[in-house]
């Protein structure tokens, strides 16, 4: 029986770079939930009894969604749930499922790389028919119908049965009950040389894979060790927990920093990897090198066609404006076209699907290809492993020659976390105002060639998003960028970029934050975040 809940509309459910992310209690609240999945049902492109695809990264909360969820998707007219068991299924796996198997879109249940447990973080993001996140048009109207609900619709049912797989019947539609790992796991075959990678472990090839306790534990417990053949032990924190053990689920150095330090020291494997919360990310380390994921992406893109799914060539690569320019020297020797959309993964989605980029990625530690529509930290961590098996080279070895062929990209961002928003807000409006202003101004050594709000027309359907973070460019090919995290929970988080170019015949071997002090400098003069907020070093850099 379908029953019809009143409601209304809730404040503040605009979903931001990656859906909707609040405090576990904030979405705990009656009707919170339900508001904004019935939004989602309400905009939803789709034909009657079309499939979705349900999955989340195991965080708290995720189950109590997910059979409301559920109770909800059979009053609204869907014919068939596919939901991962237990729960379970990461971001790119998702992405995976809706496309494999024609879902008209699926809900991601994740806050991704924020902190889980029931004081902390929650989130909901819907994917479309793609596979991808939802683009703004849609994101748009979800918000909009948020602020009108008046009603959400659900069946009276019990719970389903997440554990086993199998199909049972909640009212008029059928809920599945799917292996998460399985069919990711075989699209993976089909991509890499899962045979050259196995010799090469057999000839001697380590690694450790950091899962964080968040969602790629299966995935990599059944990759890494059974298909691959690394050693047990190799997969490490490879149970997904509700809380990711009280850590962040974020692979940077600051919060895998136990993956880095054995990486660094004198047993370090060959190579080291992490992921986040719901698995679209990737940290990538080699034995005492620590790899920029701007680096990696360039990195991946020159030897992606070592790969068997990448042999054919790439057809163009794109990047978020605040990833460093590497990818794009690489798409220039390669002769194909480069990118630059704003920050989060929905931008790529129109370039993936009219086949004009082929490699994609973020500074964020997001890599991913045409292979989904999302980023996917397990898919950057196979390729690298293909490559490093096809070459017999270390990580070390390959970074060195592709600066020595491409220069060198020398990057970091800097976060100043749970900043007051307002003085975060006056962090940007003074420097947006100062912006045209600079070009021609020295500031220090340095002198400003460029200096924009960053907007973006979508080259597919000619959107256009603007405000997407304020550049200033430096001549010689250095760098500063300022945004606001759009991801957030408490306060606002100031993401601060510095990049600094240094040519074949330059320093190549510079230590990273003496090559760009001369830009954390300027970047004081130019945007005066001590004075402003107070803060006068960031939380977190990576
Ligand atoms: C951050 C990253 C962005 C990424 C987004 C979602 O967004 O900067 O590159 O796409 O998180 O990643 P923001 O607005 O906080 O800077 V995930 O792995 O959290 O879904
Ligand atoms: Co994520």
């Amino acid at each position: 029986m379908i029953r019809s809940h009143a409601t209304t509309p809730i404040e503040g459910q605009k979903p931001g770079t990656s859906g909707l992310r609040k405090k576990v209690r904030v979405f705990a609240q009656p009707n919170y939930a339900e508001n904004f999945i019935q939004s989602v049902f309400d905009v939803a492109e789709r034909a009657p009894g079309a499939a979705l695809v349900i999955g989340g990264d195991g965080r708290y909360h995720n189950r109590t969604v997910i059979q409301q969820a559920i109770r909800m998707a059979a009053a609204n007219g869907y014919g068939r749930v596919l939901a991962g068991q237990g729960g379970i299924l990461s971001t790119p796996a998702a992405s995976h499922v809706i496309r494999k198997h024609g879902a008209s879109g699926g809900l991601i249940l994740s806050a991704s790389h924020n902190p889980g447990g029931p004081d902390e973080d929650f989130g909901i993001k819907y994917n479309v028919a793609n596979g991808g996140p939802a683009p703004e048009g849609v994101t748009d109207a979800i918000y909009a119908r948020t602020q009108t609900i008046d009603r959400w619709l659900a069946v009276e049912a019990s719970d389903v049965d997440l554990d086993t797989p199998g199909t049972t019947q909640v009212g008029d539609m059928a809920v599945e009950v799917i292996d998460p790992v399985a069919d990711y796991a075989a699209l993976m075959e089909k991509l890499f040389d899962f045979d050259g990678i196995r010799r090469a472990v057999a000839g001697g090839l380590t690694m450790a894979f950091d899962a964080m306790h968040a969602v790629t534990g299966p995935y990599a417990h059944e990759i890494l060790e059974n298909r691959l053949g690394f050693a047990p032990g190799t997969v490490r924190n490879g149970t997904p927990l509700e809380d990711f053990g009280g850590h962040h689920p974020d692979p940077n150095l600051v919060h895998a920093k136990a993956l880095h330090e054995t990486m660094m020291g004198p047993d370090a494997p060959d190579f080291g990897a992490a992921s986040d919360g719901d698995g679209d990310r990737n940290l990538i380390i080699g034995k005492g090198i620590f790899v920029t994921p701007s680096d990696s992406l360039a990195m991946l893109a020159a030897n992606a066609h070592l790969a068997p799914g990448y042999a054919g060539g790439l057809k163009g690569i794109a990047r978020s404006m605040p990833t460093s320019a590497a990818a794009d020297r690489v798409a220039e020797a390669l002769g194909i076209p480069a990118f630059e959309t704003p920050t989060g993964w929905k931008f790529f989605g129109n370039l993936l699907d009219a086949g004009m980029a082929t490699i994609c990625g973020e500074e964020s530690a997001g890599t991913g290809s045409d292979h989904v529509r999302e980023k996917d930290g397990l898919w950057a961590v196979l390729l690298w492993l293909n490559v490093l098996a096809a070459t017999g080279k270390s990580v070390r070895t390959i970074a060195h020659e592709h600066w020595q062929r491409f220069g060198r990209n020398y990057y970091a961002r800097h976060d100043y976390e749970g900043v007051d928003a307002e003085a975060a807000q006056a962090v940007m409006d003074g420097l947006s105002e100062r912006l045209a202003a600079l070009p021609g101004t020295r500031v220090g050594d340095l002198t400003v060639g460029r200096a924009e709000n960053f907007a973006y027309t979508d080259p597919v359907d000619g959107s256009i998003s603007r405000n997407q973070g304020l550049i200033v460019a430096f001549e010689r090919g250095s760098r500063l960028v300022l945004r606001l995290s759009g991801t957030g929970t408490e306060g606002a988080t100031i993401r601060l970029y510095l990049e600094r170019f240094e040519p074949t015949d330059g320093n190549l071997a510079g230590d990273t934050t003496t090559m760009l002090s001369d830009l954390v400098s300027a970047a004081e003069e130019l945007a005066h975040i001590a004075a402003l907020t107070g803060r006068t070093a960031p939380d977190v850099v990576t």
